[in-house]
């Protein structure tokens, strides 16, 4: 008798865990052939896209390199009010690329809808060549935490992808991340994307001036864990404005050396990466795509956060005030 391996892993996602294995080995599809054929593997990754020379681009553009300068954590005026425009352009380019996400589409094309939408909106794509990132947007499907490389993988029905989105325009950056549903999603990664999504509105409802910047990590990790989850420690929140990344770190666990006040003009993301399982990492050899350990679905949702004299306000919503991704 010849068994033949399902040509596709859309062929294969029909069966659930506990079906008999397709290869007729017996054993439950979960205990067989089930891990191997569900963990995303590296694709194809397309010529890098040009940027015309009118866009005023950040230096990393030419020469690969990164930012990371000691630029003011309190913002004057000005810059402000260009985050305010440069945040809302994000929002809005954020929604323009997650409303193309679909069964079928590769990253390589969401790609290209973010980077030809950024220069419509006369800015750059900040991914693109800082320290050497090859993309204009970073997708990071299911056990994928962040940085992943758009590549030619077509999204697979019942797929979680999440998309961040930075823009560089008037001389500032503002950064937004939402995780989106591919066609049918089973209800425990739906619910993995809900408290995501409830992690990043509780860490923002904790931002008040006077207090220290390790109360946003304790609300997350206090509302993640309480569900179940896990919180990923690795990468955090950062400070932001005309640098991509201040040195002003926004951990979403609670830290006790995060003693900083938080002050009104501060400019900062927060970026909660929530896991069904295990909140452990693993580099892929790319050194930018980072994975569960466990392997195990993980979440995101990001917004560009202003300290206000009595709260917050939120830079990247969308011009018609609304978040994009799924799980609302
Ligand atoms: C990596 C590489 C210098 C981050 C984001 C950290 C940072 C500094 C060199 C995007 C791309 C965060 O904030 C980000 N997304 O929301 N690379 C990032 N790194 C890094
Ligand atoms: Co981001
Ligand atoms: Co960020």
């Amino acid at each position: 008798m010849t068994i033949t391996r399902p040509a596709t892993s859309a062929a294969s996602t029909k069966l659930k865990a506990n079906d008999p294995c397709w290869c007729g080995s017996g054993k439950k599809f979960k205990r067989c052939h089930k891990a191997a054929s569900d963990r995303i593997v590296a694709g194809r990754v397309s010529p890098r896209r040009a940027v015309p020379p009118e866009i005023e681009a950040p230096p990393w553009a030419v020469t690969g390199g990164s930012s990371n300068r000691a630029e003011a954590h309190v913002k004057s005026p000005d810059v402000i009010d260009r985050m305010r425009r440069t945040g809302r352009a994000a929002g809005d380019l954020l929604a323009l690329v997650g409303a193309a996400v679909e069964p079928g589409i590769t990253t390589d094309e969401l790609d290209a809808i973010c980077h030809q939408g950024a220069i419509d909106l006369g800015g750059y794509p900040s991914p693109l060549n800082y320290s050497g990132f090859p993309k204009s947007i970073c997708t990071s499907i299911n056990e994928v935490i962040c940085h992943g490389i758009p590549d030619d993988r077509p999204l697979a029905d019942g797929d979680i992808v999440n998309l961040d989105v930075t823009l560089y325009r008037e001389g500032v950056h503002g950064d937004t991340n939402a995780t989106f549903f591919v066609g049918e999603v089973d209800p425990e990664s739906q619910r993995l994307v809900r408290v995501t999504r409830e992690s990043l509105e509780r860490g923002i409802a904790a931002v008040r001036p006077g207090r220290p910047i390790s109360d946003i990590g304790r609300a997350i990790q206090a509302y993640a864990e309480g569900a179940g989850f896990g919180v990923v420690r690795s990468f955090i929140g950062h400070g932001i404005g005309e640098t991509f990344h201040t040195d002003l770190a926004i951990p979403h666990y609670f830290d006790p050396r995060a003693s900083m006040l938080l002050v009104p003009g501060m400019v900062f993301t927060i970026e909660p990466m929530i896991t069904a399982g295990d909140w452990r990492h693993r580099m892929w050899d790319d050194d930018w795509t980072a994975v569960t350990a466990d392997g195990r679905r993980t979440a995101q949702f990001e917004h560009t956060l202003l300290v206000t004299a009595d709260g917050v306000d939120i830079l990247t919503l969308r011009a018609d005030g609304q978040w994009s991704g799924d799980g609302a």
